[in-house]
């Protein structure tokens, strides 16, 4: 039996050394932390930080409820220590290298190992590989890391620096963010809880090497069209051998598996790093395609080095090849700002990303999974990784990459000036490269981006009359240093193929008329500026990169970090959910101007969540109707890292606002739009499809909200490929009278030639406040399976913005915050795990008029 096992061992070994000269070995376990000066050590979970540990074992109250938020500021103060032991073999160590990388450090961390310093790190964004060989002893080995509280570290630097900057978002009274290369965010923001993490907040991992080891495998897009993909594939070799050798390396790149191709080379590793370039056409590539349009097809390459006939490294890239053009350029109306994809002219769709958690490392595979099946439900194309925030994980890139959705990614710089110091340069340098190299090879990446909104600071937020001359000067020089110069050399060194745009908004004209005409804009009007919703049909800007209104998260959310009596607007605890400098009471002016402010919270909630998605959807119309002249809207925000009143379409805990609803039908391929303008009415048809579509049928049929048929027109029409046309306007009083204008709505439908429905849309002619809304009597029937509940509902009269409300967080519905049409029965599918067969689940309807 034991020789058995013994020859066992011996033939997986073999195997493992035949196919395999590569051994790696995550370090995630045996982790154990410990506040400096206490020398009380717990368990601790690597990748993460010190604030899950400490909430793992009760040390911290949770930090989204009520005002924690207060009892969980005393971490960031601390010295925190990490160790873990694990074990070598003496196999293990006859190979020529080891080595240890570490993927990130937040943020100033000495790592010790077996005693030995290995390196201090100073920059949350970078990675660091250390070979360690000579380091390791056979048996135990010791990591050690000492991460300095970010605060302590660089409390004497603020102090020497004479002022305060600019940087209103980190919540305490000495802005220290700026000195430091850490996620600007975790110090608070106008939507964040302040947590100022430390820890592994990625990966460690150690391996073993034999020859070489690749450092960089890059495949670079010289041209790229349907007739062929001119690319260069770069690869930088790192040699772990003391005297010269040569290596066979073998790039293959095969698209599912089928037709792989191969190209050879024999290459002497002279230097201790080798770089050296493959070019390489593919005739008539599959091209990738952004969400709509196409697939996102990804080739597998992959790169294989051989010494004396052993493979000794490998390494594997999925790339989609594509080409992305920005054309920023002057033309009649201005600057134009505009995605090509392909060459084909994209209108980009989308929203801002924040990050998923104020604490990183809880991003599971599985949320980043749901976030992109969201993504791409909402019918978009673009998200904009906003640079407050970090550059995000592979498997963010990766999912983006799969789902075709193009990635703006700004570098980590937002709404305040920074230190432009010979140290701080040099790390921005470090990371600029460290990420652009790392971000690179993928399908998605669409742009770079030098930071959000701090030219717009320079020129407008009153920094001039804040600071002394000296000081506003030395921020404009240090802003044409690291975002005019340092970056986009950097963007040029490593990804000269990517377009960089130094800031956004690029002109920072805010507040005046022809801002708009020139590149992105971020509109504030609606929000900080108080104007109404319709001003977004005026104000069209070449590519809206911000919008934004707030709404509070549903109430079952809200449930998770408040008590029944904090259920009032401006509570404490309300407050403290509410990190905008205006408040929840700008929700409530806006309120009043719409719709019948309810008296009940809940229902104040729902109403809320009504008039974000309606709200933000006018101007989704307003901006793709004005294509060709404005070519994008990516709205502010996306998503939350923690559970909170804010602009994001979907919550913390995965649950969609009405906002995601919205912009999943204003997204819509295809959608039929109708606008007032005056007496007269406008239909129009917003097409992204790359197929012109003819013998199209429109009809507009007027109901009053009983569903009786007061006024039809049918019409027949076409419509252009990739463009937005008006297709109908008449007088409104072709279609009804203005009295029946507050009793009645518009059905408006879509076919194509075949007689299918392609867009379906409601249309109302009145503010929600003015419709004599009837008293629908609604009736549902719920049936549960395993992971579904159905819900059929009906009504004999018109439910405007029905809600159904069920007590399971991030439960997926087939739709919501809807128009339930009179005596039209509708079946709603909602899916989650956690709904299990039979089971009676507590569905709460609301609609417009159920809360009068
Ligand atoms: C935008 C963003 C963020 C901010 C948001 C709401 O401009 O860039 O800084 O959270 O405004 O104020």
């Amino acid at each position: 039996m034991k020789k058995n096992l013994l020859c066992l061992l011996l033939f997986v070994c073999s195997i493992t050394f035949a196919q395999k000269n590569i051994e790696t070995q995550i370090l995630d376990e045996n982790w154990y932390f410990s506040e400096v000066g206490t020398d009380k050590w717990l368990a601790a979970k690597v990748p993460g930080t010190v604030h899950q540990d400490l909430l793992q074992h009760k040390l911290l109250p949770n930090p989204f409820y009520g005002m924690n938020e207060k009892e969980i500021q005393w971490v960031e103060e601390k010295d925190w220590e990490y160790k873990t032991s694990f074990t070598i073999s003496d196999e293990q160590l006859k190979r020529d290298e080891a080595i240890l990388s570490f993927e990130g450090l937040d943020t100033y961390a000495d790592v010790y190992l077996n005693g030995a310093l290995l390196f201090s790190a100073d920059n949350m964004f970078v990675g660091y590989k250390v070979p360690v060989k000579d380091i390791l002893r056979p048996g135990k080995n010791r990591l050690h890391i000492y991460f300095h509280s970010p605060i302590k570290k660089i409390l004497p630097q603020w102090r020497s620096n004479g002022f305060n900057y600019p940087a209103g978002n980190d919540h305490r009274d000495e802005r220290l963010s700026v000195f430091t290369r850490k996620a600007p965010y975790s110090y608070g923001w106008d939507w964040g809880i302040r947590m100022v993490t430390s820890g592994v907040w990625r990966p460690i991992i150690l391996s073993f090497q034999n020859v070489t080891s690749i450092e960089d495998f890059y495949v670079r897009q010289l041209t790229v069209s349907k007739d062929e993909a001119n690319l260069s594939i770069e690869l930088e070799l790192n040699r772990l051998l003391a005297q010269e050798v040569e290596v066979d390396v073998t790039i293959s790149w095969s698209l599912a598996g089928k037709n792989k191709q191969q190209l050879r080379k024999k290459v002497q590793l002279r230097e201790e790093m080798t770089s050296f370039i493959l070019p390489l056409k593919i005739e008539m590539p599959e091209l990738w395609m952004p969400n709509g349009w196409g697939d996102p097809t990804l080739y597998n390459f992959s790169v294989e080095v051989k010494s004396n006939g052993v493979l000794v490294a490998e390494k594997q890239q999925r790339i989609g090849l594509r080409s992305i053009r920005v054309v920023k350029e002057e033309d009649a109306m201005g600057e134009s700002f505009y995605f090509e994809v392909n060459g084909v002219p994209l209108f980009a769709k989308g929203a801002n990303y924040i990050p998923g958690d104020a604490m990183l490392p809880a991003m599971t595979t599985e949320r980043y999974e749901t976030l992109f099946k969201d993504i791409k439900a909402a019918n978009m194309n673009m998200v904009r990784v906003w640079g407050g925030g970090t550059y995000e994980d592979k498997r963010f890139y990766d999912l983006a990459d799969e789902n075709g959705i193009l990635v703006w990614q700004d570098f980590m710089f937002a709404c305040t000036t920074y230190p432009s110091d010979p140290a701080f340069l040099k790390r921005v340098a470090e990371e600029a490269e460290y990420n652009i190299r790392r971000l690179r090879n993928h399908a998605c990446l669409a742009m770079w981006c030098g930071n959000n909104e701090i030219l717009e600071g320079i020129k407008y937020w009153g920094w001039k009359k804040e600071f002394e001359p000296h000081v506003y000067e030395g921020m404009k020089q240090g802003y044409d240093q690291l975002f005019m110069e340092l970056l986009p050399n950097k963007v040029k060194e490593w990804d000269a193929e990517r377009f960089y745009m130094h800031g956004s908004p690029h002109f920072a004209n805010w507040g005046r008329p022809d801002s708009w005409k020139i590149a992105d804009s971020h509109n504030w009007g609606v929000w900080y500026g108080k104007k109404p919703f319709e001003s977004l049909d005026k104000e069209i800007p070449r590519f809206m990169s911000e919008f934004g209104f707030q709404a509070f998260p549903e109430m079952k959310t809200i449930a998770t970090f408040a008590e029944p009596k904090d259920y009032q607007l401006e509570s404490e605890v309300m407050n403290a959910h509410q990190k905008s400098s205006i408040g929840n009471a700008l929700i409530k002016t806006y309120m009043e101007r719409d719709y019948i402010v309810p008296e009940k919270f809940e229902d104040f909630i729902y109403l809320g969540l009504v008039m974000q998605g309606k709200g933000m959807r006018q101007g989704f119309e307003a901006h793709r109707r004005n294509r060709p002249y404005c070519m994008g809207t990516l709205y502010w925000q996306l998503n939350d890292s923690w559970p909170v009143v804010s602009w994001s379409s979907i919550d913390y805990y995965g649950n969609w606002k009405a906002l995601h609803y919205q912009a999943q039908r204003a997204f819509a391929p295809i959608l039929v739009d109708a606008i007032q303008q005056g007496d007269s009415l406008q239909i129009w048809i917003l097409s992204d499809k790359l197929e012109d579509m003819n013998n199209m049928t429109l009809e507009l049929n007027v109901f009053d909200f009983q569903g009786k048929m007061k006024s039809r027109k049918k019409i027949k029409t076409s419509i252009v490929a990739n463009t937005s046309a008006k297709v109908w306007e008449e007088n409104l009083s072709s279609l009804l009278t203005s009295e029946q204008m507050s009793e009645c709505y518009l059905l408006l439908t879509l076919k194509d030639h075949s007689g299918k429905k392609v867009s379906e849309e409601t249309y109302f002619f009145k503010k929600p406040k003015e419709l004599n809304l009837p008293k629908a009597n609604l009736k549902w029937k719920v049936k549960t399976e395993d992971g579904v509940c159905e819900l059929t509902l009906s009504s004999s009269q018109l439910a405007k913005d029905v809600f159904i409300e069920i007590p399971i967080q991030g439960a997926s519905f087939s739709d919501n915050f809807f128009d339930l049409l009179p005596k039209k029965s509708r079946k709603i599918t909602i899916t989650s795990p956690a709904i299990k067969k039979g089971q009676v689940l507590d569905v709460k309807i609301r609609h417009l008029q159920s809360i009068y």
